[in-house]
């Protein structure tokens, strides 16, 4: 026998590191500011951290108190109660609860009739839809007569947050989302005094004020169509003394306007347990760049200047609370270097791709014109070096460009750009000058 150590001397650690990480910050600041941990992933891990820490320790935690949380591997469905529909317990993967018929409206909640302020996450799989309105969502604030706030996903390749109220739905909000039967997505509705926000795989996209449902159950529904649904959490966005819960991530800024000099952004509303007391700007050049800029009490819009030497500019929000809580930052919004000029005129037509550009000369490059059924007024030098480090070079005008190029392994590509700021580009290609000419078959 060999005097290896076994398992049982090392402590279970994983919720302990990532509860130890989460609170510090390192891993996901470090890995979001880098780009390399997606918004959805964060979120994972922070519901992963709250299921394994409960009940919450006194020290200051990031994730919100858990209500509810159901994963069904007890293999039963207690405490859910259902109308309409055939519900059960049933193996996708893991144990998931399941809703059979075809048709109709098949509602399960659970939870408490007083609960007002929550966020309702589940895992949600519509397996068969048989008409466009067919859906499967959460729902909350259900009340004893079946009214209730709903986040669906539908079979007509929309997300909707509505209301039912009197057995009647009101849409208050929807956007586009591919509704792939048969592919798990994550749902979370969050009602928070009169706000609603509709979060999708990681990414609020809906929000929407009503105050016709004051509190209710948390639930799940299909209509016109079967579901799977999994991973069921509850969060509180109930008031706490002292704050330490951070506010809902926001969801991606719009661009409103771009200039030749600046760009204007503003994003939607999100909550808080308290209040949000105002958002972060960032702004970033590189990927691993995201650097607060501004700070601001609104949802903007906000007018920031351009560093003229960026290849592409991006942006995100962070919303903080009056106790310093800062939420995660937003997805990002990423725009191009804008031409130096005003955007004018209604031509809609890209120009062709200009050429390659080659080295022609010391620290020249020089490219084959672009055409435009307008005119090419500009071309941006776009240089990439170490694989991903993007900078603007040149905005010329002439198919030329003198520049000065740094840094480890050297790629190049050239934009064309006409007076309505439609654009192509050419190949990104190794910065040098250009292959060899082939003699053709014969040549001497
Ligand atoms: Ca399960
Ligand atoms: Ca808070
Ligand atoms: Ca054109």
């Amino acid at each position: 026998m060999g005097a290896s150590a076994g398992p049982a001397t090392h402590p279970p650690t994983r919720g302990l590191l990532t509860r130890g990480l989460l609170t510090r910050g390192l891993l996901t600041r470090g890995l979001l500011t880098r780009g390399l941990l997606g918004a959805g992933l964060a979120t994972l891990l922070l519901a992963a951290g709250a299921a394994a820490l409960r009940p919450a320790p006194a020290e200051a935690a990031a994730a919100p108190p858990v209500l509810l949380s159901d994963d069904f591997q007890d293999g039963a469905a207690d405490g859910w109660r259902t109308s309409g529909g055939l519900w059960s317990v049933a193996a996708d993967e893991t144990s998931v609860l399941r809703q059979t018929t075809m048709s109709g409206r098949a509602v399960a909640c659970a939870g408490d009739p007083a609960w007002a302020d929550y966020a309702v996450t589940a895992r949600v799989k519509p397996l068969t839809m048989s008409e466009p309105q067919s859906s499967a969502g959460v729902l909350a604030r259900v009340q004893p007569d079946g009214s209730h706030y709903y986040l669906a996903t539908r079979a007509d390749g929309t997300v909707e947050l509505g209301r039912v109220t009197g057995g009647r739905a009101t849409a208050l909000a929807s956007a586009a989302y591919p509704a792939y039967p048969a592919v798990w997505r994550s749902l979370t509705l969050v009602v928070k005094g009169d706000s609603l926000v509709g979060v999708v795989n990681g990414s609020p996209l809906l929000t929407a004020t009503d105050t016709r449902l004051r509190r209710g159950r948390a639930g799940l529904a299909t209509a016109s169509g079967t579901a799977s649904f999994d991973d069921i959490l509850v969060q509180s966005y109930a008031a706490s003394t002292p704050d330490t819960q951070p506010p809902l991530t926001p969801g991606r800024p719009s661009v409103v306007t771009v200039t030749p000099t600046t760009v204007t952004i503003s994003w939607r509303p999100t909550v808080d347990n308290v209040g949000v007391a105002e958002y972060v700007v960032y702004q970033g050049e590189q990927f691993y760049q995201q650097y607060p800029v501004r700070t601001v009490a609104g949802t903007g819009p906000v007018t920031l200047t351009l560093n003229p030497s960026a290849a592409t500019i991006h942006f995100a929000v962070a919303a903080r609370d009056a106790a310093g809580n800062l939420s995660q930052p937003s997805a990002r919004v990423t725009i191009p270097q804008p031409p130096s000029y005003p955007k004018s005129g209604d031509d809609t037509v890209a120009p062709g791709p200009p050429g390659n550009p080659v080295l022609s000369g010391p620290n020249t490059l020089t490219w084959t014109p672009a055409s435009d059924n307008v005119g090419v007024l500009e071309y941006h030098v776009i240089l990439v070096v170490n694989l991903d480090e993007v900078r603007l070079l040149a905005k010329v005008r002439e198919p030329s460009a003198v520049v000065s190029v740094s840094g480890g392994n050297p790629m190049v590509r050239v934009l064309a750009y006409d007076a309505a700021w439609n654009s192509s580009s050419s190949a990104l290609v190794p910065y040098g000058p250009g292959p060899s000419p082939t003699p053709a078959p014969g040549a001497r």
